[in-house]
């Protein structure tokens, strides 16, 4: 059973709120990302710009107001305010500490990611997350960053995915640094996690009531391809332990292992043990895992349509039970859960309202059965750039025009500001009863 623990700042009362990434919105001519393969000329232009959200901040954060939540998860983006090695861009940090006090001033509650997959590109050919001196830069920036916001801001996310980016940076070679190389990745890996633990002493340096500092972690609903199959099942064990629980691990004992056969058998003390208040779960989707004998490198895996919803535009497999089960691996965590993203990309908003139905009903089952759940962040609250796949894929609940850039409401977006309105009343009138 979940240890409860205790309330952190910012988290007393459940979060319904909608999340987005610096890079994705507005984009950044200073980052890796900017270095990195280009599909087309819209993809460099999204890189460059995002979805324009720099000179629409105002009107964006408005459309938070008209969907009535209580929070808005959005990042600082690392290569804007520290343009270059030793120097920091006030005015870029002006305006995020903007976007903090005006959300504050809203009554949102701002929830702030340090690190959203993106680095700034002078550290790109000195240094990568596999160099310690990577950590002690992301330190310096984020002790400033930090400084700046926390007038404003009480719940503090370090890293996104770390588990993403790492896996896709230094194994699957397609996120920067494209690398695939294990050992590296180890190392990356630890070394994000000693970054955290740095960040979260930092923040809490001035005393523990002032905020709450998590990670947004990525899980996944492993399943094996054919049921009969041991080979399947090992490897679906393999992925849950590493993939999903190594994190958790990590947090729990402060040290970072990973015991993969015939890949890897290596650990090391990174220093993060009970230095988390809550865990973030970003969740999209179940994945299949075919291991065959004569494949030791690693298992095959896909998305499948085996329950009849069908897949999303990303090619997802749409399975609410998936949320369900790795809330409850998440609660191995001893600490409170915010589901930090859970969302899909469909142009059919009959097809994105069903998504969510589902999987807003499922976390509530969690809920129900004594999980401590803090908050659920619809990914995303418009249409913006999907790092890999450019722009076609939509998550937004407003749709973005990428000619004009005119952002309109959806039926999704309805569907969600009355999901939450409802939620809300209910929640207060139990508060007023039992008061
Ligand atoms: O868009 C991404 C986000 O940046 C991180 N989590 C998954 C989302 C959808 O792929």
């Amino acid at each position: 059973m979940q240890r409860r623990a205790g309330h952190p700042p910012g988290l007393r009362k459940f979060l319904w709120g909608v999340a987005t990434s610096a890079f994705q919105m507005e984009g950044s001519s200073r980052c890796d990302w900017t270095h990195w393969s280009v599909r087309d000329e819209a993809d460099r232009k999204a890189r460059l710009n995002g979805v324009g959200h720099l000179a629409r901040t105002e009107e964006d954060l408005a459309l938070l107001t008209d969907l009535g939540v209580d929070a808005y998860r959005f990042s600082v983006e690392w290569s804007r305010v520290v343009p270059r090695r030793g120097d920091w861009d006030r005015r870029e940090m002006d305006r995020y500490v903007r976007i903090a006090s005006l959300l504050r001033e809203a009554g949102i509650e701002p929830v702030v990611t340090l690190h959203h997959f993106t680095n700034p590109s002078w550290l790109v050919g000195r240094a990568g997350w596999e160099d310690p001196a990577t950590a002690e830069e992301f330190l310096r920036y984020a002790e400033r960053a930090v400084r700046c916001l926390r007038d404003a801001v009480r719940v503090f996310i370090t890293f996104n995915e770390p588990n993403v980016f790492v896996a896709a940076g230094y194994l699957g070679g397609v996120m920067p640094p494209g690398r695939r190389c294990a050992r590296d990745g180890f190392d990356a890996f630890a070394n994000v996690f000693r970054a955290h633990a740095a960040v979260y002493d930092m923040i809490h340096s001035r005393g523990r009531e002032r905020a709450a500092v998590g990670v947004a972690h990525n899980m996944v609903s492993f399943q094996p391809a054919s049921r009969n199959s041991a080979l399947d099942g090992w490897a679906v064990k393999i992925a849950h332990s590493f993939y999903n629980m190594g994190l958790i691990e990590t947090f729990r004992t402060g040290t970072f292992s990973v015991r993969v056969p015939f890949l890897m058998d290596e650990e090391t003390p990174v220093g993060v043990r009970d230095k988390l208040d809550f865990l973030g779960v970003n969740y999209y989707f179940r994945m299949f895992l075919r291991m065959s004998p004569l494949k030791l490198k690693g298992p095959e895996y896909f998305w499948e349509d085996r329950d009849g919803r069908g897949l999303t535009e990303t090619g997802w497999e749409i399975y609410p039970k998936g949320l369900e089960d790795v809330l409850r691996s998440a609660s191995l965590s001893g600490v409170p859960i915010v589901v930090t993203e859970n969302g899909t990309a469909e142009t059919d908003d009959a097809r994105k309202i069903a998504y969510m139905k589902e999987h807003l009903r499922a976390m509530h089952r969690v809920i129900r059965e004594g999980v401590d759940i803090r908050g659920y962040f619809w990914w995303s609250l418009m249409d913006n750039y999907e790092w890999l796949e450019g722009l076609r894929p939509r998550f937004g609940l407003y749709r973005v025009d990428f000619e004009t850039l005119e952002r309109r409401p959806t039926a999704a977006s309805s569907y969600f500001a009355r999901w939450v309105r409802r939620r809300k009343a209910r929640d207060d009138a139990s508060r007023s009863r039992t008061a």
